[in-house]
């Protein structure tokens, strides 16, 4: 064996070279592992005792891609495409050997090799376009030469790896190898290919695969509109259906040149950069201070939720999802028979799409357990209350539950904007609490606000951190405060969206403008979905604000039909007439003047103060760093990912006219847009949140 450089050493096995990199955690393609390939391959070459080339990597995945954390920065050589172009002219078979994830530019590489070998475990995939680039050495010129233009622009467009079954049955890869014995396996696979003087198979000399679009192009254009829907606002997707279409249209050279040439100007999107901010934000909000990965953590085995409702029920099923059975309490056995048939209901429905068999369907509701029991919770690691969201109520059930749950189990909150101090002080062991915040439906939203009590344990935390992915979620710590990072910047918003329809502009106006910003849906709608009598009643109903009139009208949002628009039976809104005349007389009762108001100002003042009230959440340190704040909008609200987050966007933007902004709106429209001492700190030092 003899070290190449830090990161690769090369071993002669009788007439076989391996090349292996072993370069933690993801063994990514950084200027060390490329010069380590490079290297290897061109020693081995020059090795006359060898006939036949393994490249393999060490740990726990063949190379993961391209290294993230150098883009932006100066390139050093060598360059990615010389690697690669050694390797696919080598002079003796090049045979890659792949498990883990093979992905972006290690799947590349593995592409330029003339043979791949992978171990069933083994995933490929080309996930480039989650990181708003396209593949950049070659992934949209040899691809479709294996597999055709349509799989692999479904690989290419869906960024999500295949299994290597799948990459052998569609012949990317050449041999299957037992598992946990690549090494062995590839050896022997390589002596294979010197018995029987295997051919140099380059895959750019391919072609065959790429006829049918050659006398079809027209499904160019059919991908094209498939995909429209799915990537509205995003920019690189359009580019990888267009390298593909080089693929078919240029001679191999010219088409990785142009590929080349996309990825690089790709490279210096706002878009790219943002999603690549998202990419690694994710990660950082794993990691919380002052808690180690030596953290002693609990066993939780098994898990009790209290209220079987929307939110109680979409909260049992991620855990009977990832294995982990749940007793459910409720009060009545009307209501917990109805949350019950509703969660079975929704798994039945994800089996009608493919996504699960009936079997496994009846596997995790087999797990599940029922009762209107409340001391069934004493068995539980950890009792997740999800009750109606008042106070009285949930302080009356954790003084409850602190006198039925087993020593050591973890008591968590729900409560989507409650003060987890006062609730965890309603117990004796207020170490063993904390919130827990679901986002509606529970058991499709990825975020998990986790909010860290004055009192919580760091064992605790530390057990809900590394539980978090487990059940499928990423979690954010915060702390205590009116609703916490999430609920307390959307209420600057929702606040301005109605302030903006008393002063001339429309609920679909606004929303039109968030929608092409990027959000999923806008402020009106959102509140019709949420339903706009959640904290209402007749009773004390006083026609005191747009909400209470609508109410009063039955207009409660779309369970009503009406609400701030009006909905057919399949529930898509429309402008209402009689909304509009509502908010103009209620304007007029209060004497506020009707103004033409544009996008921009729509935009800025639902935007500006959800940042503002980012920048106080953090000199709170109510979050742990500004990328925290981006996770939270971009998984719980579906902040468009290629804005990267109210934050990043603000750096986007610039913080100096952001600040000057929110002074102009705060000297027309009052203290609401007092900007954060640190976003003014921050500005004047030509600071930005991303390193604050
Ligand atoms: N570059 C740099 N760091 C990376 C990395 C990468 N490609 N992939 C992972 N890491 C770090 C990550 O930040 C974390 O660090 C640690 O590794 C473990 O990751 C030319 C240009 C491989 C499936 O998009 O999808 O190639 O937080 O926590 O859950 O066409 O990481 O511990 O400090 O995610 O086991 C294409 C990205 C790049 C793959 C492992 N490749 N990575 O998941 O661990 S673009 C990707 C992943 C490209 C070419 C183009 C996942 C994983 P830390 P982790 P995991």
């Amino acid at each position: 064996m003899v070290a190449i450089n830090s990161v690769a050493e090369l071993t002669i096995d009788g007439e076989v070279a391996l090349v292996a990199i072993d370069s933690p955690p993801v063994n990514a393609l950084s200027q060390a592992v490329r010069d380590g390939l490079k290297r290897g391959v061109e020693a081995a070459e020059a090795n006359g005792a060898v006939k036949a080339i393994v490249i393999i990597c060490g740990g726990r995945t063949f190379i993961a891609g391209a290294d993230i954390s150098e883009f932006g920065k100066p390139p050093a050589p060598p360059h990615l495409p010389e690697v690669l172009d050694r390797i696919e002219n080598a002079s003796k078979p090049v045979v890659a050997a792949l498990h883990g994830t093979a992905l972006g530019g290690g799947f590349e590489v593995a592409l330029t090799a003339h043979y791949r070998i992978a171990v069933p475990s083994a995933k490929c995939g080309l996930p480039e376009i989650k990181l708003g680039l396209i593949p950049g050495a070659g992934g949209t010129q040899r691809l479709p030469r294996l597999i055709g233009v349509e799989k692999a622009l479904e690989v290419i467009l869906s960024g999500s790896p295949f299994s290597a079954r799948e990459a052998k049955e569609w012949g990317v890869v050449d041999e299957l190898a037992e598992e946990g014995k690549l090494r062995e396996s590839a050896l022997a696979f390589a002596r294979r290919l010197i018995a029987e003087k295997a051919p140099l198979r380059k895959v750019r000399d391919r072609s065959d695969k790429l006829e049918p679009a050659r006398s079809h192009p027209e499904i160019f254009e059919a991908i094209r509109k498939a995909n429209a829907g799915k990537f509205r606002g995003f920019e690189a997707w359009e580019k990888a259906i267009e390298s593909v279409k080089n693929a078919v249209e240029l001679p191999f050279e010219e088409g990785i040149v142009k590929e080349r040439e996309m990825f690089m100007a790709l490279l210096q999107t706002t878009q790219s950069k943002a999603q690549r901010h998202v990419f690694f934000a994710e990660r950082q909000a794993a990691k919380v201070e002052g808690i180690g990965a030596d953290e002693p953590t609990r066993r939780i085995a098994s898990v009790g939720v209290i209220g079987a409702g929307t939110m109680g029920g979409g909260i049992a099923m991620n855990f009977l999802s990832a294995g982990i059975p749940v007793t459910i309490v409720e009060t009545s056995k009307e209501a917990l028979d109805r949350g019950v048939s509703v969660m079975r209901r929704n798994y039945e429905a994800t089996a009608k799409k493919g996504r699960l068999t009936m079997a496994e369907v009846g596997e995790r509701m087999g797990r599940l357990a029922p009762t209107l029991d409340f001391g069934a919770l004493g068995k539980a690691d950890l009792v997740i209350e999800a009750v109606f969201e008042n106070m009285d109520l949930k302080k009356g059930v954790f003084e409850r539950l602190d006198g039925v749950a087993k020593p050591g189990a973890i008591l968590a909150s729900n409560t989507s904007y409650l003060d987890i101090d006062a609730i965890a002080a309603k117990t004796k062991r207020p170490e063993d609490v904390l919130g827990m915040h679901f986002f509606s439906p529970a058991n499709v939203m990825r975020l998990l606000e986790i909010v860290r009590g004055a009192k919580t344990s760091k064992s605790v935390l530390a057990t809900i951190t590394r539980l978090t992915p487990k059940i499928g979620k990423i979690g954010v710590v915060v702390g205590v405060c009116h609703g916490f990072v999430s609920n307390r910047m959307l209420a600057q918003r929702q606040r301005e969206a109605m302030k903006l329809i008393l002063e001339g502009a429309t609920p679909w106006d606004v929303d039109r403008v968030q929608v092409e910003f990027g959000m999923p849906m806008g402020s009106f709608a959102m509140s019709d979905l949420a339903g706009l009598d959640i904290g209402w009643s007749a009773e004390t109903s006083k026609r005191s604000t747009i909400r209470e009139i609508l109410c009063e009208e039955g207009r409660r949002g779309q369970k009503t039909g009406a609400g701030f628009y009006d909905y057919d039976e399949a529930r898509n809104a429309k402008p209402s007439a009689r909304v509009e005349t509502i908010i103009r007389e209620f304007a007029a009762s209060k004497g506020i003047a009707q103004r033409a108001i544009g996008d921009g100002e729509m935009l800025e003042r639902c935007v500006y103060p959800m940042i503002n009230e980012g920048a106080k959440i953090l000199q709170e340190g109510k979050a742990q760093r500004a990328s925290d704040i981006d996770i939270v909008w971009v998984y719980g609200y579906g902040w468009p990912v290629y804005r990267g987050g109210p934050m990043f966007y603000a750096d986007a933007v610039g913080l100096k006219a952001v600040l000057s902004k929110l002074k102009e709106f705060q000297s027309r429209f009052g203290d609401d847009f007092k900007p954060a001492a640190l976003l003014e700190t921050l500005a004047a030092d030509g600071g930005a949140f991303s390193h604050s």
